[in-house]
């Protein structure tokens, strides 16, 4: 197992095929500092890569998901480094990943922690979270998702609100306006996301992975080609073996067993 600075990672689950990435910088409220993504990032390329793990569950502490990117790091920043360095170009890799992520929060979401949770595929929140986009107070704008993924989620007025005046919202709120699609008690967050991580795995990744591509489209396309993509995506379930397996199981009443092909 690699030997990280700023997260802390273990497998869960009853057959331990849910990984758990925990952010782990509790002095500055998991400020997602470069270092933190770049680990963030390994983690993710060494599970991606593990076909024993069917799902990633990323969580932070009981006080702070993230609360943002890390503005010590940012501060002495100029227009021309951002441009040079390509800053922010390590942040898609949570949104690129073909298994299903699922965001554990609790505390504070804001900013880039936000935005982190919102490139997950699913969001858990504890009941006391809570969810900003604070940068208008610091004189920026989110730069990772928070003025896009977020309006495609809550809608243009609670978008702008959340933008435009920096206020959070509450775990009861996300979850109203699809944000988050559970609130669970502070201390059962994960618990609960590493069983959803299980059920999902008792499924077959293959066709998770399609599935979860055919979801996305929705984000990315009209819904013509969207429908399109998935007619097709649909189809070609039809030459796996795991779509064999799943139908047959069902007319001989019995459980399936996948196996990825
Ligand atoms: N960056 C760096 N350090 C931070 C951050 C942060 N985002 N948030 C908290 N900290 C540090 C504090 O500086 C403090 O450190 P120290 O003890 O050395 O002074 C420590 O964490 C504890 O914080 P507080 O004392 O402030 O704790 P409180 O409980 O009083 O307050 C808050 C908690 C309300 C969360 C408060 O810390 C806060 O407002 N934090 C900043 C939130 C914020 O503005 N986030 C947005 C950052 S900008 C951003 O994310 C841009 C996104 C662009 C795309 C993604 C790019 C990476």
């Amino acid at each position: 197992a690699t030997n990280f600075e700023f997260i802390k990672t273990e497998l869960a689950g009853e057959k331990k095929n849910v990984a758990v990435i925990t952010l782990n910088r509790p002095k500055a409220l998991n400020a997602l500092c470069n270092g933190l993504m770049k680990e963030l990032s390994t983690s993710l390329d060494q599970y991606e890569n593990d076909n024993s793990i069917a799902a990633i569950v990323i969580t932070g502490s009981e006080k702070a998901f993230a609360a943002g990117a890390d503005i010590k790091e940012m501060q002495p920043n100029t227009y021309s480094k951002c441009i040079m360095g390509n800053f922010l170009n390590d942040w898609t890799r949570v949104a690129k990943c073909q298994k299903p992520i699922i965001a554990a929060v609790n505390g504070y979401a804001l900013g880039g922690g936000c935005e982190l949770a919102m490139m997950c595929d699913i969001i858990y929140a504890g009941d006391k979270a809570k969810f900003g986009q604070p940068e208008i107070a610091l004189g920026t704008i989110p730069g990772a998702g928070g003025t896009q993924r977020l309006t495609r989620v809550v809608g243009k007025s609670k978008a702008m609100e959340m933008c435009l005046t920096g206020n959070m919202i509450s775990a009861a709120e996300a979850e109203k306006t699809g944000l988050v699609s559970k609130v669970v008690p502070a201390d059962q967050l994960v618990a609960e996301a590493v069983k959803l991580g299980e059920k999902i795995g008792t499924h077959s990744q293959l066709i998770v992975q399609l599935c979860k591509e055919a979801v996305n489209t929705a984000y990315e396309t009209t819904l013509q080609e969207g429908l399109k993509f998935e007619r097709r995506t649909f189809h070609a379930t039809f030459s796996t073996e795991d779509r064999k397996e799943g139908m047959t199981a069902f007319v001989e009443k019995r459980p399936a067993k996948f196996n990825n092909n």
